[in-house]
């Protein structure tokens, strides 16, 4: 074969200027992250800092593994460049193979092991003692929060009297005494270093419930009653967001969790109580 003379020398252009880029976008990546572009809000409670330390802990180890596959990318790219040379076929190395998958394999057990506690703590643990029980239910596309009231029990619910329209939007039974005292909210008022444990359930289709500062992620599930719990340690007032799209109004599905010091709690308990 008659190969020109330009074909003969290679072209070295696209393997630099590839070679540049791939080093540039890992330069670029860095530094977003370096510099906290995007910070998370504070974590509010002891599990979050856990859920923090494991995120940050699997960035390092992801980030490394980046920056070292795509600097050794643009590193054969650019060694590897066309000189006008003849291609040769290789069968790969079975040894490098075994290697970087075994590397991977405990890479991927170690942080999921590292990162059990953080999520068992939520999630296989039961809520302490004396937890403050309020149950959430999902609808699209509000939250609606409900207090157990003075006796603390919850009243009966009844499907069939649903009816947001007439101010009863969980159906609670009018005929339960235990239901008379229960209080029913579209906000999440809670005590300050007070372990509480939510309820999840969802009237429709699954919705999720979704506190940054806690880093408390849960979906809520037609037919099942879902029990997360936390201790907010940070007075404040927090956004509740549904994570899960479930229809048309989905961007909109949003409420408050207000965290109050104890006393400001006994006095929205009262102020409910005497508003019902
Ligand atoms: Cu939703």
């Amino acid at each position: 074969m008659i190969r020109s003379r330009k074909q003969a020398r290679g072209s070295a252009a696209p393997a630099f200027l590839l070679a540049l880029l791939l080093t540039l976008l890992v330069l670029a990546t860095v530094y977003v992250f370096a510099a906290h572009l995007f910070p998370p809000p504070p974590p509010i409670t002891s599990i979050a800092l856990l859920v923090d330390r494991q995120y940050d802990l699997t960035l390092y180890v992801a980030g490394v593994a980046f920056i070292l596959a795509q600097l050794g990318l643009a590193y054969a790219v650019f060694r590897f460049r066309d000189r006008g040379q003849r291609a040769h076929f290789t069968h790969g190395n079975v040894a490098m193979e075994v290697v970087w998958t075994t590397i991977t394999l405990v890479v991927f057990l170690g942080l999921a092991i590292a990162g059990r506690k953080a999520w068992a703590e939520d999630r296989y643990t039961a809520a302490e003692p004396g937890a403050i029980q309020i149950e959430v239910t999902t609808t699209q596309f509000v939250y609606t929060f409900r207090y157990p009231g003075a006796d603390n029990k919850f009243g009966r619910l009844d499907p069939s009297l649903v009816s947001a329209p007439t101010g009863n939007p969980l159906g609670l039974d009018p005929n339960d005494p235990a239901g008379r005292d229960d209080i029913v909210v579209p906000t999440l008022t809670v005590p300050v270093d007070h372990p509480v444990e939510l309820l999840l359930r969802s009237q429709d289709v699954v919705h999720n419930f979704f506190v940054r500062e806690l880093r408390l992620q849960q979906d809520s599930v037609p037919g099942m009653m879902v029990p997360v719990h936390f201790t907010a340690n940070r007075i404040g007032q927090y956004d509740i967001v549904c994570t899960q799209l479930c229809g048309l109004g989905h961007n909109t599905m949003h409420s408050f969790l207000n965290v109050v010091s104890e006393s400001g709690y006994e006095s929205f308990l009262k102020r409910q109580a005497a508003g019902q």
